[in-house]
Parts: C-alpha cells; sequence; structure tokens
C-alpha cells in the first residue's frame, strides 16, 4: 500500500477536523470532513483509505465523491457558470466554452518528472554536459519535498472532488481502474467525458482491489493571489510527479489537459508504459483506424505522430478515393497487447476526443465537425456573437453580420487583428460516441487485430510521403529515430525540428533505452505463437516545397497512402527498395484525379545530402541522449542505414 501522501503529510497536518472519532456521522463525514455527495459506505478500505490521506493533507471544504450521473455533470456545469469558468454556446446542443488562465494553456514538459529509486530507471544516462531530453527523474525524497511544498492545505475553501474512472471499458480484462482526485470541476466535467467515470468504477472497487492514485489541485500561488480567480493555477509552481512503483500521479498547478485530465498521458502513457513492460505489451501515444478496402476486405492500423501531427485527423479520414470505408477506434492512445495467436489487438482506453480545434473544418475533417456540436466542451477557442465558436480554418463560416471574440476574450477582426483568434492549442473535449463513423467494435473488450503501424511527425524537407521498413527491427529504428517540428501542444517555442522517438518523448514512463528493448522483444512474442508481428511504415504528409508550401494535399487525400499501405500488408509486390525503405513502385500510389501540380517526384525523393546529414544527426542523438543505453541492435540498423546511403567516414 503506498504510503507516498501520508509520509508527506506531517502529523501536525493529519489532524482531522472533527474532534472526535467516533463512528457518528460515518456516513456524511470523512475524517471530520463533510462528504456533499456520495455514499462513504460503498468504499473499499483501499479506497477509503486513499480519500483519508488526501483530504488531511490537502484540507477541503468538503468531498464530493462522483457518481458520474448527468444531475451531476449538469450541476458542475451550473456552478462553472456561475463561476465564470465556462460560458455557453448556445447556438449548439449542451456545449461550453472555457477560457482558461493565459500562462495555462499547454502540457509542460520540463516539470514532468518520474520518480524511480535510481536515475537510470527513468532516463538514460545524457553524455556530460548534455541537457538530456528524454524525460525528467525526481528521487523519492525530492518528489516527497516537492509535495510537501505545494500540497498541504490547497484545497482550502474548495471542494475535492473523488473521480473514480476506468481506462477501457468497465470490467475489460484490458481496463485499468484509477481514482482522480482534484480541486478542479472543470477536471471533473472533462473527465466524465474522456474515460468511463462514476459509480460503476467505485462498485468494481468493492473488493478491495488496487488502483492507479491520482492526486490533482490546480494550486494557488506562492503569493496567495490567484490571477484569474476563474481559472486558478500557479504556473510558477506546476509539478507533474509520477511513482510508477506505487502506480501513483501527483499533478499541482495546471488545470489544463494533459497536466490534469490525468487518465490521458500520465495514466494511460507514463504509468501505462510501466505496467505494459511488466505484463508485457504496449502502451502508445497512437490512434486506432479500421478501414475497408471497395472489395470489402477490412484491417485496422495504429498510428503514432506527435501531438498536434495529424492522429485526430486520420483518426476520421474522409477517403476521397471511392469505395474505401475508415472508421474510428480512437484518435490518442493505444494500449496494444497479443492475443494468444500471435496477433497484436489494440484497444483505446479512452472514452473521447481531446482533440486540436485549429485546422478542424468541414473541408478537412467533417467527421470531428459532426462530432463536436453537442455536448462538448471548448477550451480557449474563440467565439462568435451568434452564440457558436470559432477558430484558424473555419474562415468560410463568417459572415458580415458575425463579430469574434478572441480567446482572450477581445475582439477580433478577420484580416485586421495580427493574433490569432483561437489559442494554436486550443481544444475540444468531446464524447468518442457521438463521431459518426465510430466503429462497431470501438469499445469491444478484445479489442482489434493491428496490421500495421505508421510513424511520421512534421518533416518540412527530406523525407517521402511513405516508405516501409525492410523488418520489425528496422521499423523500431525508424520509431526510435522520428523527428518532428515543434507544435504548440506543449511550451516549446518556435518550428524547431526536434527528436520525438515513438512520439512518446513526452510519455515515457521508463528508460528510453528499455522501451527499445522491450519493442525488440514483441516481434520474438509473435513468433512464439506461430507468428509475425505487423508491418511498420513512416509517413510525412508535412513536406515542403522551395516556397514553403505543402507538397501534399493530405487529410481525405491520405486515403491513397493507406490504399498502398493496404495493399502492402497484402504482401503486393507494389514497391521499391531505397536506402531508407521501401517506397511505391512507379505508378503503385493511386494518384488518379489528385490535382495536375502535385510533385510526385520531389515528394518521393530521397536526396542523399539530406540522408548523410540525417545519419549523422541520429548517431549525435544517439551518443548524447542515449549512450550505452541504446540496444545493440539499433545501433546496428543506422551502420546498416550509413552503408546503404553510401556513407564513409
Ligand atoms: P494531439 O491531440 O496533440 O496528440 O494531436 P493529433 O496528432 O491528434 O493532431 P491533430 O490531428 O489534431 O492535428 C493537428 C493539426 O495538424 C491540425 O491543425 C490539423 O489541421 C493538421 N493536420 C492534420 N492532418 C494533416 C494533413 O494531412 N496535412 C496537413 N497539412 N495538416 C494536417
Ligand atoms: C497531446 O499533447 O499529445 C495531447 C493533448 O493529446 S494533452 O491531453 O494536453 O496532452
Ligand atoms: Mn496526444
Amino acid at each position: 500500500m503506498p504510503e507516498l501522501i501520508e509520509k508527506v503529510a506531517p502529523t501536525s497536518y493529519m489532524t482531522s477536523k472533527c474532534t472526535t472519532t467516533s463512528n457518528v456521522g460515518l456516513y456524511n463525514h470523512i475524517r471530520g470532513f463533510p462528504v456533499s455527495n456520495g455514499e462513504t459506505g460503498v468504499l473499499s478500505p483501499k479506497v477509503r483509505a486513499f480519500i483519508e490521506q488526501s483530504v488531511m493533507l490537502c484540507q477541503p471544504e468538503q468531498i464530493h465523491i462522483c457518481d458520474g450521473s448527468n444531475r451531476e455533470y449538469n450541476m458542475l456545469l451550473r456552478l462553472l457558470y456561475s463561476q465564470g469558468t465556462i460560458t455557453p454556446l448556445p447556438k449548439y446542443e449542451n456545449c461550453w466554452l472555457a477560457r482558461t488562465n493565459p500562462a495555462d494553456v499547454a502540457r509542460v514538459e520540463s516539470k514532468t518528472f518520474i520518480c524511480t529509486p535510481h536515475r537510470e530507471d527513468s532516463i538514460p544516462t545524457a553524455k556530460e554536459n548534455v541537457e538530456g531530453k528524454l524525460g525528467n527523474w525526481i528521487s523519492e525524497k525530492d518528489m516527497e519535498a516537492a509535495m510537501f511544498n505545494r500540497f498541504p492545505g490547497c484545497m482550502r475553501g474548495r471542494t475535492m472532488y473523488v473521480v473514480p474512472f476506468s481506462m477501457g471499458p468497465v470490467g475489460s480484462s484490458l481496463s485499468k481502474i484509477g481514482i482522480e482526485i482534484t480541486d478542479s470541476a472543470y477536471v471533473v466535467c472533462s473527465m466524465r467525458i474522456m474515460t468511463r467515470m462514476g459509480r460503476a468504477v467505485l462498485n468494481l472497487l468493492r473488493d478491495n482491489s488496487d488502483f492507479v492514485r491520482c492526486l490533482h489541485s490546480v494550486g494557488t500561488p506562492a503569493s496567495g493571489k490567484i490571477e484569474q480567480p476563474s481559472w486558478p493555477c500557479d504556473p510558477e509552481r506546476t509539478i507533474i510527479l509520477h511513482k510508477p512503483a506505487s502506480n501513483e500521479i501527483v499533478s499541482y498547478g495546471s488545470g489544463y489537459g494533459g497536466n490534469s485530465l490525468l487518465g490521458k498521458k500520465c495514466f494511460a502513457l507514463r504509468i501505462g508504459s510501466t505496467i505494459a513492460k511488466k505484463e508485457g505489451w504496449l502502451a502508445e501515444h497512437m490512434l486506432i483506424l479500421g478501414i475497408t478496402n471497395p472489395e470489402g476486405e477490412k484491417r485496422y492500423i495504429a498510428a503514432a505522430f506527435p501531438s498536434a501531427c495529424g492522429k485526430t485527423n486520420l483518426a476520421m479520414l474522409t477517403p476521397s478515393l471511392p469505395g474505401y470505408k475508415v472508421e474510428c477506434i480512437g484518435d490518442d492512445i493505444a494500449w496494444m497487447k497479443y492475443d494468444e495467436k500471435g496477433q497484436l489487438r489494440a484497444i483505446n482506453p479512452e472514452n473521447g476526443f481531446f482533440g486540436v480545434a485549429p485546422g478542424t473544418s468541414d473541408q478537412t475533417n467533417p467527421n470531428a465537425m459532426k462530432t463536436i456540436f453537442k455536448n462538448t466542451l471548448f477550451t480557449n477557442v474563440a467565439s462568435t456573437s451568434d452564440g457558436g465558436v470559432y477558430w484558424e480554418g473555419m474562415e468560410n463560416t463568417l459572415t458580415d453580420n458575425i463579430s469574434v471574440t478572441d480567446w482572450l476574450g477581445k475582439p477580433w477582426i478577420p484580416g485586421v487583428s495580427k493574433t490569432p483568434a483561437a489559442h494554436p492549442n486550443s481544444r475540444f473535449c468531446t464524447p468518442a460516441e457521438q463521431c459518426p463513423i465510430i466503429d462497431k467494435d470501438w469499445e469491444s473488450p478484445d479489442g482489434v487485430p493491428i496490421s500495421a503501424i505508421l510513424f511520421g511527425g512534421r518533416r518540412p524537407a527530406g523525407v517521402p510521403l511513405v516508405y516501409e521498413a525492410f523488418s520489425w527491427q528496422h521499423g523500431i529504428f525508424v520509431g526510435a529515430t522520428m523527428r518532428s517540428e515543434a507544435t504548440a501542444a506543449a511550451e516549446h517555442k518556435g518550428k524547431i525540428i526536434m527528436n520525438d522517438p515513438f512520439a512518446m518523448r513526452p510519455f515515457f514512463g521508463y528508460n528510453f533505452g528499455s522501451y527499445l528493448k522491450h519493442w525488440l522483444t514483441m516481434e520474438a512474442r509473435a513468433n512464439a505463437r506461430g507468428a509475425q508481428p505487423p508491418k511498420i511504415f513512416h509517413v510525412n504528409w508535412f513536406r515542403k516545397d522551395a516556397n514553403g508550401k505543402f507538397l501534399w494535399p493530405g487529410y481525405g487525400e491520405n486515403i491513397r497512402v493507406l490504399e498502398w499501405i493496404l495493399k502492402r500488408i497484402n504482401n503486393e509486390p507494389c514497391y521499391e527498395k531505397t536506402p531508407i525503405g521501401y517506397i511505391p513502385s512507379e505508378n503503385s500510389l493511386n494518384t488518379a484525379q489528385l490535382k495536375k501540380d502535385i510533385n510526385i517526384d520531389e515528394l518521393f525523393s530521397i536526396p542523399k545530402v539530406f540522408w548523410l546529414k540525417e545519419a549523422d544527426d541520429i548517431k549525435q542523438y544517439f551518443d548524447e541522449q542515449v549512450g550505452g543505453d541504446l540496444p545493440a541492435e539499433i545501433a546496428h540498423e543506422l551502420n546498416e542505414l550509413k552503408k546503404r546511403i553510401g556513407y564513409s567516414e
């Protein structure tokens, strides 16, 4: 039983509010703190202990145990409205807009830590005098100190919500349970959309089984002054801590997305990847889609692209090619495990989409547009005078009689205002079941069979539209060497090209070198069951021409790339070998009815000078960032790549 919170709360804080220890009021108090909602009688000893410890540490005004009902959701929306956190969007059905404190708009990777006994359990050993970029480690002592400096009394005057949630369908053998304790009603409402939340989950825990302990507070600045009472936060002291050994997550200071909806990146990826390593499966930053070809053959594909690089869009793609059908299982996270036949199967552990708003339109992602205009919480988008939302990409929805208010609440004039109307990381939080192309098996407890894994990113130069890895091991090298332009999803500024292996750089729960070794074992796991692992591909929708224009139209046209991938899954000989992998052979990528000015040759060119430099950069990255933790197989793949591109030292 983890005792971290108990340890952090010194005895002086451990005094309960009520002076009597009798059972009087057992059903409406926990350690003397009033319970405003929920029965305490159904709490298992472990759940009760977690609440008791958190209550005594955080000293809330009252405790609300969430049941997940509509009544509760509506009550919390009313509360958020009365506090000025959200405003209604009367143009749509049950949609709301939250404007955050402008200092709390994205994940904060520099303040995210993994706590293990030894640094090398969490992160690779970077070269001397080089800043490690593959995660941050914190010692147990420092984690305790960080908590002690922030949490005692942090919920005074606030309600503490207890949010029992399931990642994956309630009761599925692939699902995992967590409890998030938070002082943010916005977080509760978002968790209700993004996870299966409420009484059914508490009931599952009645056998006193374990769960992931998630403690969250939006915090209060050390000065005591809350800048924006409608969005309390403490950006200066924001910290996100994970302790895989005891399945604990502690997050302080931010109410935004991946910082505060702890089921998502913290649990499903960081803690999830450590559990997956132990249990022999994979927890990945991947969308899952189903694709049916005109002959009626259906395959499922998983794809890892870094944050804000196109997962939601690909997961809901509207094919431009006739006869194809795409269905969506998930847009952000995949948990994948082999079945007894050696078939990799994936579930989406989430229940909703927390998707990037800007760029979403009837032209780019019509299925998202059909999903998000009911029961949706928007954050940091712009609003319109007719009670709707607006963001970059929705230009053609504006008419002369409609005025726009930007994400900061200021008037915004199209063509005149110099700043974006919506924050580039503004998001919609919407129920997955509302997606018109949600797959009929999206909640299947057994998951769906995965036939191919895609890696990709924003590569403005040098990287072709698609290539196939030569082998599983080469595919892991391709994942390990992924790079992409930075986006607004985290605090990085500018469009620098960053390494983002497996699109997991901000989300590894353990040493990246061990992660690669774990991936390498997945081939033998399939072989041991008489099967092969899925084929691996790399895609790049973002290559640009000399004028900085995208070479590829992307979005619905990406079906052409998926079609070629389907043919390769069926082992059609529609490829040619290049130094970096297999690309479509002449005429095997369907370009019928594509706009004439698309330069396919440039899209697929593999410039030697570029790849020589890329190989150098990869070598430097591995040497500086991964060092002795790099598996020999991956170092070997780099040497093989160098040989193929004609590298001489
Ligand atoms: P996270 O939720 O942060 O993990 O991101 P995501 O990978 O789901 O990204 P998303 O699909 O929301 O895309 C982010 C941005 O990329 C949006 O502004 C899209 O319009 C843009 N985008 C997506 N697909 C394409 C494409 O095929 N071509 C181009 N040019 N842009 C795209
Ligand atoms: C990402 O940044 O990859 C997201 C959004 O999916 S957040 O939930 O904020 O992490
Ligand atoms: Mn994501």
